[in-house]
């Protein structure tokens, strides 16, 4: 069911000087020239070879040892979920067959909260810290800092033990989420697992299960323990199922035992939309597209029929307790976010920002950890105007924006028209990135459209990290280019984010193997092949011990005569090879 690792890359561990069992997993890619080059990787023990998957076992869990030896957590017997609890359940399915072996017991606090930040703010370094601080190539005191002021996160719910520790927060990497899960009509559950392990593999830092119908706790028990990397949901999608999928029988009590439940199998951060509140939906009447967020329109709907101020703003300390008790991040969701360019940035919208503002800070009171969601649709001229005002009504909590699209008009593409606003975001601030997919506003994402959304996002991450002077970030560029110019084709290849394509495309217009060593490219041909040209000037004066500039001009000079001896003509016919 897992690919074979992308590329030539190999997987190597980088190893902590304090702690022995800590290995730090990278992506090795060997050179041609006998050097190598280790990138950030999140795909997990499935791209190492030593490693024997077996999706019905789930991975080793790495963070055991670290949580049992801390002392403040213990397992207890869970809440059994009854069949009514899963939403509505597939007959025709064996139930066994399904159930994931060995079940486990949940853990939970037994005194204070559990939370990194908590730890962080009692200057305590967890192994957690030191390892997302050797996968960044900082200080763990640096990285306990950042936790300890809320501008960082590091998800790690205790019940999910399977984690390769990251961190999310603007003095890091930015990272990028995936969202997976089968809507009501489509997808099983071994294709959403595939679909994590394919995620992972072309780079998601963390996913989000989004998965509403059938077996949704099975669905997503399978997806945490073979994950290597955070997982989120929107546990409200779950409770609505609960209820029959009529907003307005939703209770705080469904909602709490779902959160619960979901806290019990490991989820590491959830959605909430804590935010919509009932007096800014008339704000949303006058919109061109009203509420687009699902989780916001399905408040705005409770709110409505009660005429009621939305339960989980009224019981938001209550699930501040919960979420301290297994370290859940939230992830302060964003159910008014413009559906549209011509809603940005409206009252409606910043409205819920402000409010996000005043959550984050009584979650802080609890030592949660907290993220704010943004949006949405958002015309370039318009994006920097919502980092600048999260940072400063949500206190510089780690801002997590879907994309923004920055325009409305290209339907199949807006895994494009949405990575321009996510480089811009994530330049701006931005530490996470929702992927937009090349099917959003019109179907369910299939395993391309994953790795396009993927890649289309570790694109604008990048790109934003290049821009922020990330230490470090422009080595990967720096390797890339020279293999380019040297013509190092199997160098370029495997040093890029999707060595198949770029090799596929290399081997359509120039297929013979021998082309992988040619010196110049498909595009110009030989003749015109503008970096085999410097190579040659560089080349030429070397030999006469001319500086470029003289080479350049006495090469100029000599290529002027060749020119007009051989008749003026401009197009030489091309030959097969070229030096
Ligand atoms: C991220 C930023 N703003 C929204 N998102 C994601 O959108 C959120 O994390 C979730 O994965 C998805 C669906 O959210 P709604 O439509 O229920 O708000
Ligand atoms: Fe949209």
């Amino acid at each position: 069911m897992t690919e074979a690792a992308v590329s030539a890359a190999r997987k190597t561990y980088l190893t902590s000087p304090t702690r022995p069992d800590l290995r730090v997993p990278m992506k090795e890619v060997p050179l041609s020239t006998g050097e190598s080059v280790v990138l950030y990787d999140t795909s997990g023990p499935y791209t190492d070879p030593a490693y024997e998957v077996d999706v019905r076992r789930g991975l080793p869990a790495l963070r055991a040892k670290w949580i049992a030896e801390r002392g403040d957590t213990a397992e207890y017997d869970g809440r059994p979920v009854r069949p009514e609890d899963d939403g509505r359940r597939s007959t025709n399915r064996d139930r066994a067959a399904l159930s994931f072996r060995p079940p486990r017991r949940p853990r939970r606090a037994t005194g204070g909260p559990v939370t990194q930040r908590a730890y962080a703010r009692r200057g305590e370094i967890t192994p957690e810290m030191e390892f997302v601080a050797l996968r960044e190539g900082v200080e763990p005191e640096f990285v306990r800092a950042e936790l300890a002021a809320g501008r960082a996160v590091l998800p790690a719910n205790v019940n999910h033990p399977e984690i390769e520790p990251m961190i999310i927060g603007r003095n890091f990497l930015v990272k990028v989420n995936a969202n997976i899960g089968n809507s009501a009509v489509a997808s099983s559950i071994e294709e959403e697992v595939e679909k994590m392990t394919w995620a992972t593999r072309w780079g998601a830092d963390t996913i989000m299960d989004l998965s509403t119908g059938r077996d949704i706790h099975t669905t997503r028990e399978w997806i945490l323990r073979n994950s290597p990397v955070p997982v989120g949901t929107v546990p409200l999608y779950q409770a609505l199922e609960k209820v029959g999928g009529n907003p307005a029988d939703l209770t705080w009590e469904v909602f709490r035992d779902t959160v619960i439940e979901q806290a019990e199998q490991g989820v590491d951060y959830m959605t909430v939309h804590a935010g919509v509140l009932l007096r800014y939906i008339p704000l949303t009447a006058r919109r061109k597209t009203g509420i687009v967020s699902r989780g916001g329109s399905i408040m705005a709907a409770w709110c409505l029929a009660h005429h009621e101020e939305n339960f989980l703003y009224t019981h938001f300390r209550e699930l501040c307790e919960i979420f301290a008790a297994y370290d859940i991040t939230w992830s302060l969701g964003d159910g008014l976010r413009p559906g549209s360019i011509a809603d940005a940035n409206d009252e409606a919208q910043f409205a819920e920002l402000r409010t996000q503002g005043e959550l984050t800070r009584i979650a802080a009171e609890y030592d949660n950890q907290v993220m704010n969601e943004g949006p949405g649709h958002i015309p370039m001229h318009k994006i920097k105007e919502n980092v600048d005002l999260q940072r400063q009504w949500c206190d510089d909590a780690p801002f997590y924006t879907l994309g923004p699209l920055t325009t409305d008009i290209a339907p199949g593409y807006d895994h494009i028209t949405s990575a321009i606003g996510a480089a811009m975001i994530g330049w701006y601030g931005t530490a996470m990135l929702c992927y937009v997919t090349p099917k959003e506003h019109l179907g369910l994402p299939d395993k391309d459209d994953v790795k396009a959304g993927v890649i289309a996002y570790k694109i604008a991450a990048h790109a934003a990290d290049l821009a922020k002077g990330h230490k470090g970030a422009q080595a990967w560029d720096d390797a890339l280019s020279d293999a380019r110019f040297e013509f190092r084709w199997e160098d370029q290849f495997n040093l890029s984010l999707d060595p198949d394509t770029a090799r596929s495309f290399h081997d359509e217009t120039l297929p013979a193997a021998p082309a992988k060593t040619a010196h110049f490219c498909s595009m110009c041909g030989p003749h015109f092949c503008s970096m085999k040209i410097t190579q040659d000037v560089r080349r030429f004066a070397e030999e006469r011990g001319l500086s470029e500039q003289e080479a350049l001009a006495e090469g100029m000079k000599a290529k002027a005569e060749e020119f007009t001896a051989s008749g003026g003509r401009v197009y030489l016919p091309l030959t097969p090879t070229d030096g």
